[in-house]
């Protein structure tokens, strides 16, 4: 009796750790960049889980739409794209780091914020820096825009393409603010960026840096007095109805960058990663086509909507760059000197190739 129990019992061991074996030897193909499923090579069957800040109005979102077809159609359905708006998976600074630890595959963050992953990304906050959007695409474009990218891979992150989010103004719920003076004391929220927080310091307003995602409420319950976006954020978010005036300061122009999560990415097929490529840059321009014509329209819809419009004179403006100056200077060691008198440099080139 016990001899046949001892047989038995041997027999099922054999059997676990035969299940066992097979097991992990799927798995570890798995782990090594091939298709997790059995057969490696061939078919792979993966999901992006894509998040962003801004709601299903704005041409991020429509944008991300076009990522996801494209993906979807060029891959037959290999790889799927789930698709999350509005901070439904948290703000730009969570989801960022949802991608680092693999528990999100995209999402699409202001550059601002990111320089808190890498600090070479606060060159875009530098006020001013841009003049056109042509200039922009120009310097995005360039080596040192691209060369910006590539160090998101030191963070476990991959930058496959720039969006555009676009020329931020101020709107406040408090005065019209047409020079400087009239930024005395305002409560504005900021991105999380510690060159934005200084230089709005620097204007005389009061600043405090806070989440998108906590914005709507914070103007609704006049925590702060104003924010800073984009006319299609404003619009698009409905931020007529807490806000009264609006300015054309045009301070900074503001990059999205799509990114990915760089252990989900290097575990693609070479054809696959191609694919996401692609269709992330090609996505990105119907993004940026979309988002310069909301730009342009829905400036008249916000006073339609009751906001006051309030236009600030070349020679105010260039007084407000004056007074933020010395910001750029503090941070130019932390950007890295490099980057800044290269991004320059490209400023300067593309500026004369557009005129
Ligand atoms: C959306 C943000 C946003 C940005 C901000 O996730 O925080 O103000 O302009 O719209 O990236």
């Amino acid at each position: 009796m016990k001899k046949l129990f001892t047989v038995a019992l041997t027999a099922l061991m054999v059997l676990v750790l035969a299940a066992c074996g097979s097991e992990g030897g799927s798995s570890a193909s798995g782990d090594d960049g091939s298709a997790s499923g059995s057969d490696s090579g061939s078919k792979e069957s993966k999901t992006i889980k894509a998040g962003i800040g801004l709601n299903d109005k704005h041409p991020q979102y429509k944008g991300l739409l076009k990522f996801k077809e494209i993906v979807e159609k060029k891959t037959d359905g290999q790889i799927k794209v789930e698709t999350y708006h509005s901070g439904q998976l948290g703000d730009d600074r969570t989801m960022t780091e949802n991608l680092q630890t693999g528990s999100q595959e995209v999402t699409i963050p202001s550059t601002a914020p990111l320089a808190n992953f890498v600090p070479a990304f606060s060159v875009f906050d530098i006020p001013f820096l841009f003049p056109n959007t042509e200039v922009a695409d120009k310097v995005l474009a360039s080596e040192t825009g691209q060369g910006l990218l590539k160090k998101l891979e030191s963070q476990n992150l991959v930058g496959l393409a720039y969006w555009e989010n676009g020329f931020r103004d101020v709107t406040n719920s408090k005065r019209a603010i047409k020079s400087i003076e009239d930024f005395e004391g305002l409560k504005l929220r900021t991105m999380e960026n510690d060159l934005h927080l200084d230089a709005f310091n620097k204007l005389g307003a009061n600043p405090t840096p806070m989440a998108f995602t906590e914005l709507f409420t914070a103007m609704q319950q006049g925590t702060v007095d104003g924010q800073e976006n984009p006319y299609a954020t404003i619009y698009l978010q409905k931020f007529y109805e807490v806000q009264k005036h609006v300015s054309n300061t045009h301070h900074i122009y503001s990059p999205f960058v799509f990114l990915m999560s760089k252990s989900f990415y290097d575990n693609l097929s070479d054809e696959n990663k191609k694919i996401v490529e692609e269709a992330a840059v090609e996505a990105g321009k119907y993004e940026k086509k979309l988002n310069r014509e909301a730009n342009e329209k829905y400036l008249k819809k916000l006073q339609e909507e009751g906001m006051t419009y309030t236009e600030i004179s070349e020679e105010n403006r260039k007084e407000m760059k004056e007074a933020v100056q010395p910001v750029v200077e503090k941070y130019k060691s932390k950007i890295g000197e490099d980057v800044v008198d290269n991004i320059y440099k490209e400023v300067e080139k593309a500026k004369k190739e557009t005129e």
